[in-house]
């Protein structure tokens, strides 16, 4: 059967946020977001709610949690609910920025990054919003181009060994507080080609927003209120693909069983009309019993209903996320084939 469960991978030099969209995905979506609601598992739990309390009461740069460790891997489990109830799990796994230079001093840490987003339905590349707090954009340009080396080397490798397979990608450009004066000067597309080239071209979907943990968050050193903007979108952007891929894969085994079924149905169905063809000395002799054909055909008639009542459940959970992001979608930017879209969340008519 398709999984329920998924894994999505953070990605992104240190400083950029990483770790804080994380607590402010889950600061927002933990109180529910358009009947979609999150639970954090197992040890994550304690993690999340005593750093939620740190940015609500401390001050300053100690509000926020401290810079990943280099061989730390956070693997956050969280179970997704819509009105309440499960419909998903999946783990967000958080890297410190470092590790991307870590191949040679830290081949553990490296090699498990790799095989994370080997296993990720979606990846995250986190931009630092920092950078664009510039006058000139040419200079913002060039400050994250610089900061991105190491990401971008990255990128190249792994574009280049899975030339058919990269999955959507998020970019999610952080501190979107500090950048909104700056940001009108800016044309994304012309960001894109400059610091992300290679993943301007065919069979390539990626995305571009901006989340901030609150529009006052840095007034008086860092004392302002936590009010996450946008910190849903990137997430459900994530939960659509895999959705859509779920779907995609649920509906292809139910076809195969469907005609397994339906194979079956006749089989039955024809041994049925063969008894009945006997004529009343034949079933006499022969016998006349047809229930286990009739509870055969009975149980796959059921197996076809429940199955595609199954699909009709994902689709219209799916139907919520895309209506969703459709509602946002000003907010979205995104590329196909480097070319910038509409978001239009054609690929459900495939279902
Ligand atoms: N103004 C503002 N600052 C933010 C926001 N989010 C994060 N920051 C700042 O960015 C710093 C770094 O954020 P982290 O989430 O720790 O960065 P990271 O990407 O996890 O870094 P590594 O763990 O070192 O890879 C925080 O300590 C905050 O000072 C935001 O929404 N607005
Ligand atoms: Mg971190």
């Amino acid at each position: 059967m398709a999984s329920t469960n998924t894994r999505f991978t953070a990605l992104g030099m240190s400083g950029c946020g990483k770790t804080c969209y994380v607590l402010g995905m889950y600061y927002q979506m933990i109180t529910g977001y358009k009947g979609f609601s999150l639970k954090a598992d197992g040890d994550s739990v304690s993690k999340l709610e005593t750093w939620m309390d740190q940015l609500d009461d401390g001050n300053g740069q100690e509000r926020f949690p401290a810079g990943t460790g280099l061989t730390e891997v956070s693997d956050y489990q969280f179970k997704l609910k819509y009105a309440l109830k499960d419909i998903m799990t999946f783990n967000w796994i958080d890297y410190a920025g470092g590790t991307l230079r870590a191949r040679e001093n830290n081949p553990e840490s490296y090699q498990a990054l790799t095989e994370s987003i080997e296993q990720s339905t979606v990846l995250y590349l986190f931009l630092d919003g920092e950078l664009f707090c510039e006058d000139d954009p040419a200079v913002g340009i060039r400050n994250l181009k610089k900061n991105v080396r190491t990401l971008n080397a990255y990128l190249n490798e792994y574009t280049e060994s899975h030339p058919d397979t990269v999955p959507p990608i998020v970019f999610v450009i952080t501190k979107g507080d500090l950048v909104s004066d700056y940001w009108s000067n800016y044309n994304i597309t012309q960001i894109m080609h400059e610091c992300f080239d290679m993943l301007m071209c065919k069979d390539i979907r990626f995305y571009v927003t901006m989340v901030s943990l609150g529009e006052g968050i840095a007034e008086d050193n860092y004392s302002g209120d936590v009010e996450p903007i946008g910190m849903h979108l990137p997430f459900f952007i994530g939960i659509y693909h895999q959705f859509l891929n779920f779907c995609l894969s649920l509906k292809r085994e139910i076809e195969d069983e469907e005609r397994r079924n339906r194979g079956s149905i006749a089989v039955n169905q024809s041994q049925i009309n063969q008894i009945n063809n006997r004529g009343w000395l034949g079933r006499l002799l022969n016998g006349s019993d047809i229930s286990g054909q009739l509870r055969a055909i009975e149980s796959a008639q059921e197996t076809i209903r429940s199955n595609s009542e199954l699909l009709m459940h994902y689709k219209k959970l799916m139907q919520a996320v895309s209506s969703q992001l459709l509602r946002d979608s000003r907010q979205i930017t995104m590329y196909e084939d480097g070319i910038e879209r509409e978001f239009d969340a054609a690929e459900i008519v495939n279902l």
